[in-house]
């Protein structure tokens, strides 16, 4: 425990989680927005309403919260929300749905009924789960969502784990056994490669710093340390105080990686013995760089080869230097085998379990061993290996279409919005579902072709913990915070734990509900709070309910976090062989080095202003420019094209095309055009601000169907897809 951390004279004030004043009272919560899991205070008036959500300066992990999680009021007092249990009532071809409200027991037996009867006419198969991203942020409804795929036993697992990082969940089960996540020691590293990710927007993924304001970047570069990223846009996180941008192209990183891990190899960078000791397939991975040297790889990542020199030989010099690639690289073509080189580079460096280096943080149990692949499944287009990643989202459509899946189980997600794919295909194939069931807190374009939608608590209506990175292991800082509900959920909505398990006991599998339907939403964690000396009412007791723990020393994760049998992490995984992924990288590669100089390639791109789709019907967050997303392109890929700033557009490929307006700005590199996603709400007819100024869903351009996602992670290919653009009309 590091509780010390908090001064005697805060102590006693810090013990008070509701402090009332003449106006309400103040209590303290944090945000479940993403995964930092940001302390914040929330003002509540005499009538038992929040009116304000405020940084909470005093908590030890305090600072400056993103303003996504501070206009979340406005998510949670949006008047369009979802209130009580809804049926539809008419076609689900009409313009606009047509719902009436139900009660929870009807809502409940009615979609329990409906999903044994498809099972029983058609196979577990039949029904698939999507489990969207704010689930996961919810520490006891993570939980029963497996136990519902489970005792479902169905394989139609889908999730926004392959719009994501599924990636990453393969190469660690490929190469340490397990889950494992290593995160970069960012507050003592002397080099940080910061690879796909913008940090100073997104606040991290798979690292979990609280209330960041871009600080932890900058102290690097302070203390005599360097900061490089490498990106196809010259992004918010690069600048003077932090590091320059390496402006690649999109979707060539593997080659970048390759070439960068070899230049260090010759330049005598690799700790032999550690490679030695606790690597096997070292021989096999060292000939898998050599073949990509430098000066072959440059043209095509477009990275001048002195600059990938320069990384090697800063890399090298630096006493500590840490790899990081996040969701640009994932959503590329060839996600695993980057991730793959990134965690070699730096295993191989001597970084892994190193200070300043990439170590493992203390999670809530230990690592257990998990092979990449569990088992396959028999489909149409042949076996498809399932295990560390779900079922490819990009096969969805197709297999409702040959009738394989009836029903969708939607948790917390908007598919239609954030999966690959557009109106002929996706929202086609939801068309055509004999039940679609959501759980959502507001109406949205997926809700739109919903059967059943069940309205959810947000999680200012519930308690929790910090549960996303205390179960991987990603907290700079570990810690586990306890929040009470700060409001008790109005109207007729409920916790999605709750639903979840109500939804178990209907299709008569044990819950977490006793028969009562008390709360025993956190009896499971139990077992994992105790393997860290704690319990949830040690938790409550602590200051600011935060309990602090220990990290294990850095290299000790060569013994708990390789879990393969021989204790050896496995640099050259053979399910990498079988699966395609080396073959796949020369096919590419090929391509890449015959393609026209003037190709445009759509990259994602976050703003703060958007979070996934779920900011779209909140006010603050849509004025003005924000109402519509646009292309972005760089003066020069313009002028070839004879466009202007303004203009509205056609972007368009063989998946699918699009409207919208163009924005010229020079922070993009030449080839690389970039949209937002989480926009195109123009049908969710429910929803009073989104639905009139929707913007336009990039996803439409994504590819779909078979042959189009990356072989055993199942990640679609989102970033880097060729695109073609014309004038439809002169702006503004
Ligand atoms: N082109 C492109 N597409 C992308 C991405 C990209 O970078 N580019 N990013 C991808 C990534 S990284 C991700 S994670 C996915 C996300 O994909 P999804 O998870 O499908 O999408 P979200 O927009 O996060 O949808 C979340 C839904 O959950 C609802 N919600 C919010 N809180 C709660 C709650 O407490 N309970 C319930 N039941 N519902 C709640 C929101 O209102 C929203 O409708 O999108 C992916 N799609
Ligand atoms: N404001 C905001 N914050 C968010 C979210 C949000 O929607 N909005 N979503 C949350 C979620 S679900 C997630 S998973 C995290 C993601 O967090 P990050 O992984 O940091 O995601 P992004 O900010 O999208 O950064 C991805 C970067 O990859 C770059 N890129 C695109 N293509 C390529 C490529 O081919 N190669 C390289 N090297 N780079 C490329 C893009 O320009 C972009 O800057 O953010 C979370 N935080
Ligand atoms: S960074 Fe994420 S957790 Fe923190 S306030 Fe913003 S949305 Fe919430
Ligand atoms: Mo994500």
């Amino acid at each position: 425990m590091l509780a010390s951390i908090i001064s005697p004279e805060i102590r006693e004030r810090s013990l008070e989680i509701v402090r009332e004043n003449g106006m309400g009272s103040i209590k303290k919560t944090f945000c479940r927005i993403c995964e930092p899991a940001c302390p914040l205070q929330a003002n509540v008036n005499q009538a038992g309403e929040i009116v304000a959500l405020k940084p909470d300066p005093e908590h030890p992990l305090g600072g400056i919260p993103c303003n996504k999680g501070l206009f979340f009021l406005e998510v949670h007092n949006d008047p369009d929300r979802l209130n009580w249990p809804l049926k539809r009532k008419n076609d689900k071809l009409a313009e606009a749905a047509e719902f009436e409200r139900i009660d929870w027991d009807v809502a409940i037996s009615e979609v329990a009924e409906k999903i044994q009867a498809l099972q029983n006419e058609f196979g577990n198969d039949a029904v698939a789960v999507y489990a969207g991203n704010p689930l996961a942020f919810d520490s006891r409804a993570v939980h029963v969502i497996s136990q519902l795929a489970a005792t479902l036993g169905t394989s139609m697992f889908f999730s926004a784990g392959t719009q994501d990082c599924t990636n990453k969940f393969v190469t660690s089960t490929s190469m340490y056994g397990g889950m494992v996540t290593f995160i970069p020691d960012l507050a003592h590293t002397d080099y940080l490669l910061c690879i796909g990710a913008n940090p100073k927007v997104s606040h991290w993924t798979f690292i979990s710093v609280p209330n960041d304001g871009g600080k932890i970047l900058k102290n690097i570069k302070a203390r005599g340390g360097k900061v490089t990223f490498v990106n196809p846009r010259k992004i918010e996180s690069s600048s003077a105080a932090t590091g320059e941008t390496l402006q690649i192209k999109p979707d060539t990183d593997v080659f970048f990686l390759a070439a960068l891990s070899n230049e260090i190899y010759q330049l005598g960078g690799f700790d032999k013995d550690k490679l030695q000791e606790y690597g096997k397939n070292v021989e096999a991975y060292l000939s898998f760089i050599e073949q990509w040297t430098t000066d072959k790889v440059a043209g095509v990542t477009g990275i001048p080869a002195a600059q990938i020199r320069q990384v090697a030989t800063d890399m090298v010099a630096a006493n500590s230097a840490a790899c990081y690639l996040s969701t640009g690289v994932n959503q590329g073509r060839q996600g695993t085998l980057s991730c793959w080189l990134s965690e070699m580079l730096n295993f191989a460096t001597g970084n892994l379990g190193r200070k300043g280096g990439t170590f493992k943080s203390t999670k809530l149990g230990e690592p257990q061993p998990m092979p990449s692949v569990l088992h396959e499944w028999e489909s149409p287009y042949g076996n498809i290996p399932l295990g560390a990643a779900m079922m490819p989202g990009v096969l969805l459509p197709d297999l409702v279409e040959r009738g394989k899946i009836r029903a969708v189980i939607c948790l917390g997600g908007n598919p239609l919005l954030t999966m690959s794919g557009g109106e002929d295909q996706l929202m086609a194939a939801f068309a055509r579902l004999d039940l679609l069931v959501c759980t959502d807190v507001i109406p949205s374009l997926t809700t739109e072709y919903a059967d059943y939608v069940l309205s959810a608590a947000d999680w200012l209506e519930r308690e929790d913990i910090t549960g996303f990175p205390l179960y991987t292991g990603t907290q700079l800082i570990p810690s586990v915070q306890y929040a009470d509900a700060v409001v008790p959920p109005k109207h007729d909505r409920r916790s999605d734990w709750w639903i979840l398990s109500r939804l178990l006991q209907a299709l008569n599998i044990p819950s977490q509900l006793d028969e009562e339907d008390h709360r025993d939403g956190f009896k499971f964690l139990d077992g994992m709070l105790a393997t860290r000396g704690l319990s949830i009412e040690k938790i409550k007791s602590q200051p600011y309910q935060t309990a602090f723990m220990e990290q294990a020393p850095k290299d000790s994760l060569f013994q708990t976090c390789v879990l393969h049998e021989d204790g050896k992490i496995d640099c050259y995984p053979e399910c990498f062989v079988k699966y395609g992924l080396f073959d796949r990288v020369d096919r590419i590669w090929s391509e890449l080095e015959q393609e026209l100089d003037d190709v445009l390639k759509l990259i994602s791109m976050r703003t703060p202003h958007m979070h996934n789709s779920w900011m779209a019907n909140a006010p603050g967050m849509r004025g003005g420019n924000l109402a519509e997303n646009r292309l972005r392109m760089c003066p020069a890929d313009a002028s070839r094209r004879g466009l202007l700033d303004g203009d509205w557009i056609k972007v368009s490929n063989e998946n699918g095309e699009l409207e919208c307006r163009l924005e010229v700005r020079d922070d993009l590199r030449p080839g690389a055009v970039a949209m937002t996603h989480g926009y195109g709400h123009r049908q969710a007819s429910k929803l009073g601000i989104a639905s009139t100024r929707p913007g336009v869903n990039c996803n439409r351009l994504m590819p779909v169907g078979v042959d189009t996602y990356e072989p055993l992670s199942h990640m679609s290919w989102m970033c880097g897809v060729p695109v073609a653009v014309e004038r439809v009309q002169q702006g503004p």
